[in-house]
């Protein structure tokens, strides 16, 4: 007879050149003694985050997973590789959050709640909503970030107020659902396009506030082709969406999950306070 382990939490972490960030980061999500497990996707970051982390294992064995790509192939793919592994060990909820501190991890266990106790099956930690916010980003950066949000919202009618958001927990049936390999993007857009999808085919999405903060260690992987790829992507999404069954494209065909609503766009659910 087959069995599966019931595993709970697993925190997908991408990394490219983050050996300023990454040892911290791990002992933070540890150090919450929340049950957390971490895979960490390197893209085989040339400064060596993947051996700080390798030689970190022994000390959280069983807790602390690697992933080693061989180049930079973006974070949207370093993130559904990760779901990829996540849902083959059966992993319940699955999170997503950056190495560089601007998520909190302090916050994992608000969405962890939101997920299992309040009914939603993504929650997504948003600086937009009320009682989020951010510190210390530069100006041009808020403006681009929120004039994201705003287009999105303008385009795609997805009523999320952080559609660009990176720190996020699925449950797993969302993730299995989701036809991954339908998945274009890779910046920006990824985070859109994933929201989208849950939201298309019926999902119940949350908004937790959460406080963002700028980067203190380490360099940006921003560009502008992730910029472009964002605006692009959001009228893609909605031109396929309009003329093409969106739905029928990116919901997974072997998955027979109840979860989703077949014909329902999902739900945002009133935000907490
Ligand atoms: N595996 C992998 N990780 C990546 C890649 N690009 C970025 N990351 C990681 O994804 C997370 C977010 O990247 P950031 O550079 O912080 O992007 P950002 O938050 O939009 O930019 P800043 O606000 O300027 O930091 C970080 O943990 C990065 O190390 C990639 O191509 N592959
Ligand atoms: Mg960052």
């Amino acid at each position: 007879m087959l069995r599966y382990t019931y595993l709970e939490k697993l925190v997908i972490i991408p990394t490219y050149n983050e050996k300023e960030n990454i040892t911290s980061i791990l002992h933070a999500i540890f150090n919450l003694n929340e049950g957390f497990h971490i895979l960490v996707i390197d893209d085989g970051s040339p400064d060596g985050t993947a051996q700080i982390v390798k030689d970190l294992q022994p000390k959280f064995s069983g807790q602390l997973f690697i992933e080693e790509r061989t180049g930079k192939l973006g974070l949207g793919t370093a993130y559904i590789h990760g779901f990829k592994w996540a849902i083959s060990r059966n992993y319940q909820f699955i999170f997503e959050i950056d190495a560089d501190f601007s998520h909190n991890p302090k916050d994992l266990p608000r969405l962890y709640h939101a997920c299992k106790h309040q009914g939603a099956d993504v929650a997504i930690g948003s600086r937009y909503t009320k009682g989020g916010g951010v510190v210390n980003w530069p100006k041009n950066r808020i403006a681009l970030s929120k004039g994201a949000s705003f287009y999105t919202r303008m385009i795609t009618w997805m009523p999320v107020k952080d559609p660009t958001a990176g720190f996020v927990c699925y449950k797993k049936e969302v993730l299995e659902t989701i036809n991954l390999d339908e998945i274009r993007f890779v910046g920006y857009a990824f985070q859109i396009e994933m929201k989208f999808a849950a939201w298309k085919l019926g999902f119940k999405i949350k908004e937790v506030p959460i406080i963002f903060q700028d980067r203190t260690y380490g360099t940006s992987k921003m560009n502008k082709g992730i910029v472009k790829e964002g605006i692009l992507g959001v009228l893609k999404l909605r031109w396929h969406s309009l003329f093409t069954n969106y739905r029928k494209r990116v919901k997974n065909s072997e998955q027979l999950t109840s979860v989703a609503k077949e014909q329902k766009t999902g739900e945002v659910l009133a935000e907490s306070k």
